[in-house]
């Protein structure tokens, strides 16, 4: 069986039985069919009328699914390494209905996805304590905000979670992130405007041993990939984590998905200075060009951790292929 068809068989029907956990996966999935629904309206629509207009695959045909990749910003390499692929099944298996190739599209962005490995752990996962994880990304992308989510996330886990406010260049960050320490009610440490970031982090982490935290997250400036001493400053503060913890702390880079390939460039960036260990694509919501996260795992190899749908607390998942894959092609998948 295809792809298609199992998530259609495993997503396509509410579920009669409602136990907890039942209901909470159903409600996971309601977030992403919700947050990927400008993307969905556009990728599918747009395939499902590929098929209208077609009776037969042909170059043109080909030629339109490569643009319509192109436009969903899964990126230059990835779409034309599947449209080959696609080329070739058609051309090896003699299949010419416009149907089956788009089956075999939703097969390919998941084996392509999973080919860089398939065993990934999203979630943190506290085999060292405390964990320490340190957020980097530009301005604006949503890392204060994605931080907020998180410590919610694991406090309701049973986590104890501690705040660092790193972020000592950007007016206004410090308080920002106490307001959501205080609404959580969580302890943080933050810094002097202009205090150098490394020496907020060795507070934090060190005050976060002290205390035995489960879980410290630091929040870093918004460093453009062009400065190079704020880049420094980021090598700095990994440095002074991995000394007080013995061991590489946690990077999650923010991306934000509207803003489409340079997102991809931003990561190539952040991936030459500091070990990112995984990706946050956040207002996911906000794009009909849901396809960065393939253009990433494409260009990049790192991990989509967990994935922003929208403003509120509770609007972050952890990133699933198949929910995202039925998310942006259910349209289809439903009409079939
Ligand atoms: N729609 C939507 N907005 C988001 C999401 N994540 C963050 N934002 C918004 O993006 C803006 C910038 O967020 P902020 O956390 O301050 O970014 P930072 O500069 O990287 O720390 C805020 O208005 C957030 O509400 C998301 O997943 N969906
Ligand atoms: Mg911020």
């Amino acid at each position: 069986m295809g792809l298609f068809k199992f998530l259609k068989e495993k997503f396509g029907k509410k579920k009669e039985e409602q136990s907890v956990e039942a209901s909470k996966e159903q409600k996971s999935l309601d977030k992403y069919d919700k947050g990927l629904e400008k993307s969905r309206k556009n990728f599918s629509n747009k395939l499902e009328e590929l098929t209208k207009r077609y009776k037969e695959v042909n170059d043109d045909y080909f030629s339109d699914l490569e643009e319509i990749l192109i436009e969903a910003d899964c990126g230059v390499n990835f779409t034309l390494k599947i449209i080959e692929d696609l080329l070739d099944y058609s051309n090896e298996k003699d299949i010419k209905d416009p149907k089956a190739i788009n089956e075999s599209l939703v097969d390919r962005m998941f084996l392509n996805y999973v080919k860089e490995g398939s065993n990934i752990k999203n979630e943190l996962s506290f085999e060292n304590l405390p964990e320490v994880l340190v957020m980097v990304g530009v301005n604006g992308v949503g890392k204060t905000t994605t931080i907020a989510k998180l410590a919610k996330r694991y406090i309701s886990k049973g986590k104890k979670v501690l705040l660092v406010a790193a972020d000592t260049f950007r007016a206004g960050a410090k308080e920002q992130l106490t307001v959501w320490a205080g609404r959580l009610g969580i302890d943080i440490v933050s810094g002097n405007d202009n205090e150098d970031p490394a020496s907020v982090a060795y507070k934090g982490v060190s005050k976060g041993l002290a205390d035995k935290a489960d879980l410290i997250i630091v929040d870093t400036a918004g460093r453009l990939q062009n400065k190079k001493n704020l880049m420094d400053e980021l090598k700095k503060v990994s440095k002074v984590i991995n000394k007080l913890i013995n061991r590489e702390p946690e990077c999650f880079l923010v991306i934000d998905a509207t803003t489409g390939q340079n997102g991809v460039l931003q990561a190539a960036a952040f991936k030459e200075l500091i070990n990112v260990t995984g990706i946050v694509i956040t207002k996911m919501d906000g794009t009909s060009k849901g396809g960065i996260i393939l253009a990433i795992r494409e260009e990049l190899g790192i991990p989509v951790r967990f994935i922003g749908l929208g403003e509120g607390f509770d609007d972050l998942e952890e990133f699933d292929l198949d929910k995202y894959l039925y998310g942006l092609c259910s349209g289809l998948i439903k009409d079939e």
